[in-house]
């Protein structure tokens, strides 16, 4: 990939987004372009293929969605399943037709079936029911990886995809009820300690496992994919290790400096029960992440304390 090439980041601004920037440009990638939602809003059609016939990009990276942890997911599946599929449909779309020479997806590891065997495979890919707190987004990010597929195969398209565990990192949403869980907890534990509260709710029973990956790992492993791999296979990107939500909790109180207590809320859901992906295909082609949990954590904290 030629070091001047013009790549389109959709989603610039974004959490994953902003660690691909700096990503590439640490490889000296430069001519980097990518709009905010106000001044381009993906979902609409006219507006990016105006976009793509003005710009011109040779390489894309979608990394634009509408995210949310396990609340906003349950309360918006309308919306999770609607803006995905638009913003996909059209950037995977356009690319195909202003010729772009290569496209990385990003979909996610809650594609994957509620009960899947752990750690799951790429293989084991619609096998069977998915977890209903967030099948909206996990049906568009479905559609995402087979429009790819299914664009290679049609019109000799070089569209790849990756399936993310769960990320955290600089450039997060810490809004308490619609964040993923990291920065949620940050969240809860930073101001528990400011206001000397005696305990902090944690959602569900502590039981889930989770798979937690720092955003500039997952920047790092999409830009080697990108540099390195084309054809039709989808890789799981991820640390090939989980952690319960409980300690997590414990580990986030820890790294906050909150002297309370933890109370689990058991009122609210845990979601799929454990997400442990299986990375034995990217080990395989060269890549292993770099970021230990708890410096991924301390990163993310002092970055929201520079916020606050
Ligand atoms: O991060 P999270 O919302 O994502 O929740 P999911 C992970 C687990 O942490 C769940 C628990 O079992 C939550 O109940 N949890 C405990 C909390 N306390 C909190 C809290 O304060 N905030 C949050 N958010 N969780 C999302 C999907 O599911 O994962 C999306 O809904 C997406 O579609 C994303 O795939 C990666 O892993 O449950």
């Amino acid at each position: 990939m030629d070091i001047s090439a013009k790549i389109f980041i959709a989603g610039r601004n974004g959490m994953v987004g902003s660690s691909l920037e700096r990503e590439f440009r640490k490889r000296g990638y430069e001519n980097i372009i990518g709009l905010s939602s106000k001044e381009l809003d993906l979902k609409n059609q006219s507006a990016v293929e105006e976009f793509f016939s003005g710009e011109k990009p040779e390489y894309v990276v979608l990394a634009a969605a509408r995210v949310g942890g396990i609340m906003a997911n349950i309360e918006s599946p309308a919306e999770f399943l609607y803006e995905n599929l638009a913003i996909q449909n059209n950037v995977i779309h356009y690319s195909y037709r202003y010729g772009v020479k290569k496209l990385l997806f990003l979909a996610s590891s809650c594609i994957y079936p509620r009960l899947c065997p752990q750690p799951m495979k790429e293989e084991y890919l619609l096998n069977g029911k998915l977890e209903p707190t967030n099948e909206g987004y996990a049906i568009a990010k479905i559609a995402g990886l087979k429009m790819c597929q299914m664009y290679n195969k049609q019109y000799d398209t070089d569209f790849i995809s990756v399936m993310p565990c769960n990320v955290y990192g600089i450039g997060d949403n810490f809004d308490p009820q619609k964040s993923h869980v990291v920065a949620g907890l940050i969240r809860k534990f930073h101001q528990a300690k400011q206001e000397n509260k005696e305990f902090v709710e944690v959602w569900g029973t502590g039981n889930a496992r989770r798979e937690l990956m720092f955003s500039e790992d997952l920047a790092d492993a999409c830009i080697f994919l990108f540099e390195s791999y084309s054809g039709n296979e989808f890789f799981n990107v991820g640390t090939g290790s989980d952690i319960s939500i409980k300690e997590l909790a414990y580990l986030i109180k820890k790294v906050v400096g909150f002297d309370g207590n933890i109370k689990f809320d058991t009122t609210k859901p845990d979601g799929m029960p454990q997400k442990l992906l299986d990375v034995s295909a990217l080990k395989k082609a060269g890549w292993v992440y770099k970021t230990d949990l708890e410096e991924g954590i301390r990163k993310t904290y002092e970055w929201f304390l520079k916020l606050s």
